[in-house]
């Protein structure tokens, strides 16, 4: 939901509209220096110079606003016809990839149904913004943009194609600092990998960069959490394969103090690290499936990460305690934002199903604590995405959750997953779910 030009060279990285200020030098032309007019005329050629100049200062004026680092100036609308975006055809363009998934594949998987990211930036520093898609039965694709909305498919030059794998998610990010962008790739059970650009658009794995490499990992974001100038990075896991595609799995369970655990899926313990702490039986005795924890990355400035402890105090729950267990959630989407003004990135994690969306507020240093339940007080049954922007230009920015559900209220009654009904205590307000 983030956009980027295609179709102009952008260096530095900019946004249609902003861009870099710009230095004006006037000289006069040899052809009027060299001329020797009356003075009526040299009074006729000043004022002519001087009218044009106005006429351009003010015509630079009314369209560009300077501001401290960048400048400014309104969209301007024809009065008729489209705006904004169109879609181009594949013959203008040259980009051809489509996302494979046969239905025996998605039969064998659900999750394999849930989409593939795209990324986009300039890989090879030339200005233009090229084009990274995902794939799942297929290779990924990086398109290097020609400009003027022509691209040129450079995946097995760059070494990005990454076959073999389900490919969920990607974001360019120099990485290891040396100014130019390298590539993270997400996929299903094989968590995330990191490819490192000469600068060229050629790109190196990185295969001890310290990244975890299971999971069924989604979409990632990365800021600097602590303020040490490196580039640190969230990724949101979701989880591998879902218990709904395996019908006939065998459950093993016991009764612990009247209550019933789930020890073994399929001759698998529960207490293995893929399964520890994902599955218990609920009030109606249906084994319920949790998600696979997030990971949050800190970053030594040179592409080589170190998880975060969910539970050693950098992250606090609501009421400043610090978490006593990882979060299993169903992590679709991840956004850093600074919510609070104090120049911090703060976190907003979609989750589906029945899991919160968590939203960390960060002191600065990297440490995390819950927002407070009654500052935001529901979030959506399945969040999908996540973006941030001041809509309404009073300086405080606002944020949209984009949600399965339909937007029509009989449907969604039907689309909704079978949850019992919870019933709170009066003076209970702070459920967020
Ligand atoms: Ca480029
Ligand atoms: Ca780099
Ligand atoms: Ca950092
Ligand atoms: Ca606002």
């Amino acid at each position: 939901m983030h956009w980027r030009d295609l179709d102009r060279p952008s260096r530095p990285p900019s946004r249609r509209l902003w861009s870099a200020p710009v230095c004006w030098r006037y000289r006069i032309p040899p052809a009027i220096q060299n001329l020797q007019p009356s003075r009526s005329a040299t009074r006729r050629l000043l004022c002519s110079i001087l009218f044009v100049l106005a006429a351009a200062l003010h015509t630079f004026a009314a369209d560009w606003q300077p501001g401290d680092g960048y400048r400014s100036r309104e969209l301007s609308l024809p009065a008729s016809g489209k705006t904004y975006l169109q879609r181009l055809d594949p013959a203008l363009t040259g980009i051809y990839f489509t996302n494979v998934l046969s239905e025996e594949k998605a039969l064998e998987n659900s999750l394999r149904t849930g989409g593939s990211g795209v990324a986009a930036g300039d890989v090879d520093g030339d200005g233009w913004c090229d084009l990274y898609f995902c794939g799942m039965e297929n290779r990924n694709a990086l398109y290097r943009n020609l400009g003027h909305w022509k691209f040129e498919d450079v995946t097995a030059s760059a070494g990005v194609a990454c076959e073999g794998q389900y490919s969920t998610g990607a974001v360019f990010a120099d990485v290891d600092g040396d100014g130019d962008l390298d590539l993270l790739v997400n996929s299903l059970n094989g968590g995330t990998r990191l490819f490192l650009n000469d600068g060229k658009g050629h790109f190196t794995e990185s295969t001890n960069a310290g990244l975890w490499r299971r999971f069924g990992s989604t979409s990632m974001a990365l800021a600097d959490i602590d303020g040490n100038g490196t580039l640190d990075l969230y990724v949101a896991n979701y989880a591998t394969s879902k218990i709904e595609d395996h019908p006939n799995a065998k459950f093993d369970a016991k009764n612990v103090n009247g209550k019933t655990i789930v020890t073994a899926i399929d001759g698998v313990p529960t207490s293995s690290p893929e399964l520890t702490n994902r599955y218990f039986v609920d009030a109606q005795r249906i084994v319920r499936e949790l998600g696979e924890p997030d990971i949050l990355y800190l970053n030594d400035g040179r592409g080589n990460f170190k998880p975060v402890s969910w539970t050693d105090g950098s992250f606090l729950d609501e009421q400043g305690q610090p978490l006593a267990l990882p979060l299993y959630d169903f992590g679709l989407s991840v956004m850093f934002r600074d919510m609070d003004g104090d120049l911090a990135p703060d976190i907003y994690v979609c989750n589906d199903l029945f899991p919160p969306d968590r939203i960390w507020m960060n002191d600065g240093r990297g440490h995390f604590r819950a927002l407070s339940n009654l500052a935001v007080r529901n979030t959506s049954r399945f969040s999908m995405g996540i973006d941030f922007a001041d809509l309404n230009r009073d300086g405080f920015d606002e944020f949209l959750v984009v949600d399965m559900l339909s937007r029509e209220y009989q449907r969604k009654k039907l689309q909704t997953v079978v949850v019992p009904m919870q019933y709170l205590p009066v003076g209970k307000i702070d459920n967020r779910t």
